[in-house]
């Protein structure tokens, strides 16, 4: 098959020699990565799989069955609505860019190559859960979320290849080269080189990490680099799966571990054969403040560079933002010094990785209330809680200092004598871990999850999501 007919896209491929031709040498070596580091096994089974083949409603969420190394990997860019300008920053107001301007080549690339390592990173994170999928319906759906994630690299690796020459083309290669917790050639962001070897962590990962990944997109999705922002738009369809995949899969989770703590005669749901809800709180402790701090640093001369060249703006800058130049505000923000919490003003453009921040951490919050809303209707005290963003971390001003779950500065001695309590123990991992069996039967589901609410695209729970065996 010609690669034009392989790779659905509305960015006019067959008349673009110069690119077909770069991609036609990166697709085999995509593919390669795809077999070495992609889902393992499962790569003959038909899955239930959409593919976008179009940008409209209509084509972007084709379903049937596929083998993965079928999936069509499409380029797509959001159409544009009429002539767009730069939104935010020093040059509001002008014409947006079709092509890099020069001054910002660097830099634009490095955004684009942040972003495009983090796509194949979680496939490869998730590598080995196929093996142990609560249901077909989960297995399914872990599959989507891979495949997808595989076109969204291909979306930032177009990129590259049609604007960048040849640093594009090495940076593309590079792409498929570092690998997901290798000490010698790691993945860019250390979230993406935790182990997800086990469900929870990839409700987690779906719910939390993805969810900065809707964030950073929204944000690029303002850029005045025309491109970057239409692919970036794109991307966020897809994306808005993965994170009913975390915050759904949580939430049922977080079902079934109420309904076997009330089974127990004990309120024990692991005497039950099920993850209870103190074990869950962990997982979210764990999660979350990884996921903070993909972020970036609080005060961040980056961030501000971003803005003012209008590479990267707020999320929503168009529609939420009166003031697009962001120059003469401050923000408030509570700092550590001499062992105390007390509050700074910030110029706001060096704030903005927090502003991004507030936006990301006030959703999370709106998730944690709905789990509390399924704790609260099956009768338990019980709450979830989502730790302070200043809990347990290693980048940013809060680096420096230990923080309890609230957030108020603690000695090192203290967290450590804290630390099994609120952070998952190697004790949990191994029983999280061991609950972690296949289920393959259609309509069956793991003792320690609940089935979810609908099937996929108006197909019954017992549909079969994934044929196993098929040739
Ligand atoms: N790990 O000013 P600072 C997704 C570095 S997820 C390691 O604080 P900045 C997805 C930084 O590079 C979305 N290093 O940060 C989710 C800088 O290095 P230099 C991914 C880090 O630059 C699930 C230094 O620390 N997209 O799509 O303002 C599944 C100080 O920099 C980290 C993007 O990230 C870190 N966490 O902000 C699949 C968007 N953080 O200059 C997919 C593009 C910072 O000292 N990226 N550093 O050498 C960006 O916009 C920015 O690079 C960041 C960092 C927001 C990540
Ligand atoms: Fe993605
Ligand atoms: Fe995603």
């Amino acid at each position: 098959m010609a690669l034009t007919d392989s790779i659905p896209n509305n960015v006019d491929l067959t008349s673009d020699r110069k690119l077909l031709r770069a991609l036609e040498k990166w697709q085999p070596n995509f593919l390669q990565w795809w077999k070495e580091m992609g889902p393992d096994g499962f790569q003959t089974s038909d899955i239930y799989l959409r593919t976008a083949i179009d940008v409209d409603p209509s084509g972007w969420a084709t379903y049937d069955y596929v083998k993965m190394p079928d999936y069509r990997w499409g380029i797509f860019l959001t159409p544009s609505k009429g002539d767009r300008f730069v939104n935010f920053g020093d040059s509001a107001g002008t014409e947006a860019w079709s092509e890099v301007p020069g001054e910002l080549r660097g830099i634009l690339r490095r955004i684009i190559v942040t972003q495009a390592d983090t796509e194949p990173a979680s496939v490869e994170q998730q590598r080995q859960l196929g093996s142990t999928a609560p249901s077909l319906y989960d297995l399914r759906n872990l599959f989507q979320v891979n495949v997808e994630e595989g076109r969204h690299l291909w979306a930032m690796v177009h990129l590259l290849h049609q604007y960048f020459g040849r640093d594009g083309r090495e940076e593309a290669e590079a792409l498929l080269e570092r690998r997901s917790g290798d000490a010698d050639k790691p993945r860019i962001l250390q979230t993406f080189n935790e182990p997800t070897d086990e469900w929870l962590s990839f409700f987690c990962f779906t719910m939390f990490t993805d969810r900065d990944g809707k964030y950073q997109l929204a944000a690029l999705s303002e850029s005045g680099f025309d491109p970057l922002a239409r692919a970036t738009q794109f991307m966020l369809t897809e994306e808005s799966f993965h994170l009913f995949t975390g915050e759904t899969g949580l939430e049922r989770v977080v079902r079934r571990a109420c309904e076997l703590t009330k089974q127990d005669p004990n309120g024990d749901a692991r005497a039950q054969g099920g993850i209870d809800l103190p074990t869950i709180q962990k997982w979210i402790n764990f999660w979350f403040s990884s996921a903070v701090e993909l972020f970036g640093g609080e005060i961040s001369s980056n961030a501000a560079d971003y803005f003012a060249t209008g590479l990267k703006g707020r999320y929503r800058e168009a529609g939420k933002y009166e003031d697009h130049r962001a120059l003469d505000e401050i923000y408030s923000m509570p700092v550590l010094e001499g062992g105390k919490v007390h509050q700074k003003e910030v110029p706001l453009r060096n704030a903005l990785n927090e502003v991004l921040r507030d936006e990301y951490v006030s959703d999370c919050e709106r998730a944690v209330r709905r789990w509390n809303r399924a704790i609260e209707e099956q009768g338990l005290a019980f709450r979830l809680h989502l730790p302070n963003r200043r809990f347990n971390r290693s980048l940013g001003i809060y680096a420096s200092g230990s923080f309890d779950l609230e957030g108020q500065p603690i000695s090192s001695d203290e967290f450590e004598a804290h630390r099994a309590e609120w952070l998952p123990t190697e004790e949990d991992r191994a029983y999280v871990r061991s609950l972690m069996k296949p289920v393959y039967e259609p309509g069956q589901f793991a003792n320690w999850i609940s089935p979810p609410k609908k099937g996929v695209y108006q197909q019954p729970l017992d549909f079969e999501f994934v044929r196993l065996d098929a040739n």
